[in-house]
């Protein structure tokens, strides 16, 4: 093609923006330019666009260029790239498309309700003192973020006591089997070192005979060397006091890719032995806000996403939970005011915990079985 000598490469006036947009609705992506002697090409993810008939249009008005796209369907996410170019030069301009899912989970937004509830909440049996939940999973999946998170939401103040991990080492960061008390709720949650490939990490028999009650607080984790009998630490006989009444598995949404397969296999043991105790299982998915750009804007729209959606499905897969067991959640790390859409997003996940770990104190309590 012969183009025009203009002495000056091409420039946009207005650039492409991103777009979010519900299936099935028309949308499109426009630019303007300061000349209207130019070619101008579209790309999706670095590939030349297509164009579908009936599904895709471009359209040039004057020095405005737009890509008019009809249907909205989760195929047409991604990253869209505008260039325009003339025989002096080119330029580009990109912007990323979004396709929201209806929303498929509902949560109530509003955390007064969902405190109230927790805070007034009885344990089924007065054997039990407090319900205690295990969080287990790979190295700086962000189990001890979530204890920090809780804890700030019922302790009203940013709570950072409960260490985090400030950088990724691939070393775990809890070495202890470390507890934590929740405010005035009798609710306690054990912080355990990450798991990790080889003899590193804590061993799945040391969280299992945590999940038993044979691990006694603050007990420091020995690599490769879990905890038995003849240790003097051990606690021979636990009662349900001593037990975990829900295990808790933490899975970063932006590290599940990173996984190997032996992590894999020992949070599947872990979990198999959890079944066959009877003891509650829920999988939170931390890190949300790393792999989709929409929640990390706005969280209430996660159960709109479909990145979220695609990584829940991966846990699902590799721990073979059903998906109405795992719950995508959001820590403090950055953020230093109350969050209460944050909070909201963790207490509706915190309210399936408390309710599994009471099922299971009521079908295990001796008192309700001598009232049964
Ligand atoms: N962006 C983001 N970062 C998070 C979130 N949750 C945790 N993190 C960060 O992830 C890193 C690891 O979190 P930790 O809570 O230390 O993870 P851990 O599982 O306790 O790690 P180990 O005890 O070392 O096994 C820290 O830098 C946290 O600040 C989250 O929801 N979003
Ligand atoms: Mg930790």
């Amino acid at each position: 093609m012969n183009w025009l000598k203009l002495g000056s490469k091409p420039v946009f006036v207005t650039v492409l923006a991103d777009k979010q947009v519900k299936i099935g609705e028309n949308f499109s992506l426009k630019c303007q330019t300061n000349t209207e002697r130019i070619t101008v090409t579209w790309k999706k993810k670095d590939q030349t666009l297509c164009c579908v008939e009936g599904k895709h249009e471009t359209v040039k008005d004057g020095k405005s260029f737009s890509l008019k796209i009809t249907n909205a369907d989760p195929g047409d996410e991604g990253n869209y790239t505008v260039t325009i170019q003339n025989s002096s030069g080119s330029a580009s301009c990109s912007a990323m498309v979004t396709v929201e899912l209806s929303e498929w989970r509902t949560v109530q937004w509003k955390q007064e309700p969902m405190t109230k509830k927790l805070k007034n909440f009885g344990i089924c049996s007065r054997d039990v003192k407090e319900l205690r939940f295990l969080l287990y999973g790979p190295v700086g999946a962000g189990k001890s973020s979530i204890t920090n998170t809780i804890k700030t939401i019922f302790e009203e103040h940013q709570y950072i006591n409960c260490l985090a991990a400030s950088a990724s080492t691939g070393k775990s960061f809890t070495k202890k089997l470390e507890k934590y008390s929740v405010g005035n709720v009798p609710f306690t949650f054990f912080d355990v070192m990450g798991l990790e490939k080889g003899s590193e990490g804590v061993h799945p028999h040391d969280i299992i005979s945590a999940l038993k009650g044979h691990v006694p607080n603050n007990y420091e984790f020995k690599e490769n060397v879990p905890i038995d009998k003849d240790n003097r630490s051990y606690i021979v006989n636990p009662t349900l006091n001593d037990q975990i009444h829900c295990l808790v598995s933490v899975i970063a949404a932006d590290k599940i890719i990173l996984m190997t397969d032996e992590v894999i296999q020992k949070m599947r043991t872990i979990r198999a032995e959890a079944s066959i105790l009877g003891i509650p299982q829920v999988v939170l998915m931390t890190r949300v806000d790393e792999v989709c750009p929409m929640t990390k804007q706005d969280v209430t729209k996660i159960y709109q996403s479909r990145k979220i959606k695609e990584k829940m499905t991966m846990c699902s897969n590799i721990l073979g939970v059903p998906m109405n067991c795992i719950f995508p959640v959001k820590n403090y790390h950055e953020e230093t005011k109350p969050n209460e859409q944050l909070n909201c997003l963790m207490l509706e996940a915190f309210t399936q915990i408390v309710h599994s770990a009471d099922d299971f104190v009521k079908k295990n309590s001796n008192q309700q079985k001598t009232v049964e």
